[in-house]
């Protein structure tokens, strides 16, 4: 079992409870096919990563829509007006597939993600992301949180890239988990909203849940494109706060999936 971080000058390796790191190493190589084992050699021992930042290089992020009933269901609450567009691409052969966003977009874990000024429904989404590489294979998984305007989106599904797209509105980490191995489907998605500290929300869904392989959703998203970098894809949400619940500037969004371990964000 391998995890790996990033900080501003070193990428670290955990690996059974053994801390390594290396300057020379970028997140990037892993994208392109390197294998972790090939270039440890040149990572020297050190003592834990104390502040990880978002464990993304060059990558696009890309994410998938409306792969979990909970999620089909909200979307029709929400827009009254297109609501069957929801319930068709649930039941479609083709994935609902939207670009998320770019690097310096994305926020790690500790770091503050954004509510959209302009947005008066706004909810974390708790997802896991797939770390693919350049060639379309998955070697890990990181924990997102696909930041979401409802009212934008309810408003209008042309409004997608409004509801999605904006700086702070992704956050990925805490680490890498590096695995060859699909995460088993009893695997455990589970969200926590605190305000003030107390919980305001919370809510928890499996992989049994999600609806499509994430193999399926990977050969979708590399038809008739490239990825020179690899990408990261974020697999959808299957927990939706209850339609009164909007998020407020000082919660702070804590998902936890294992074996990867917890992404925690203050929200401004
Ligand atoms: O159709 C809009 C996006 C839905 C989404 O982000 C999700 O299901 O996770
Ligand atoms: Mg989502």
């Amino acid at each position: 079992m391998m995890k790996l971080y990033r900080d501003r000058e070193a990428v670290f390796v955990e690996r059974d409870g053994q801390w390594l790191r290396s300057e020379s190493f970028s997140i990037d190589a892993l994208f392109t096919g390197t294998k972790i084992e090939t270039v440890l050699e040149d990572f020297s021992e050190a003592p834990p990563i104390s502040v990880p930042l978002a464990p993304i290089g060059s990558q696009e992020v890309w994410a998938a829509g409306v792969t979990y009933f909970r999620s089909r269901e909200a979307r029709m609450e929400e827009s009254e007006k297109e609501a069957d567009i929801y319930d068709r691409v649930y039941d479609a052969e083709r994935p609902e597939l939207f670009f998320k966003s770019t690097p310096h977009r994305v926020v790690g874990h500790g770091e503050r993600v954004v509510i959209r000024a302009d947005s008066e429904w706004n909810v974390p989404e708790a997802e896991l992301a797939l770390a693919i590489n350049r060639a379309g294979r998955i070697f890990g998984y990181t924990i997102g949180n696909d930041m979401s305007s409802r009212s934008i989106e309810g408003e209008n599904p042309l409004y997608l890239p409004q509801a999605k797209i904006y700086d702070g509105s992704c956050a990925l980490g805490p680490c890498l988990y590096l695995s060859e191995d699909p995460l088993p489907r009893s695997t455990k998605i589970a969200l926590r909203v605190t305000r003030a500290g107390n919980v305001v929300d919370q809510g928890e869904t499996s992989l049994e849940a999600l609806k499509r392989k994430p193999e399926e959703l990977v050969s979708y998203l590399f038809r008739e494109a490239t990825f020179p970098a690899g990408c990261y894809l974020l697999t959808g949400t299957g927990i939706v706060p209850d339609a009164e619940f909007t998020l407020e500037s000082g919660d702070v969004v804590t998902i936890t999936i294992e074996p990867i371990g917890t992404l925690e964000n203050p929200v401004r």
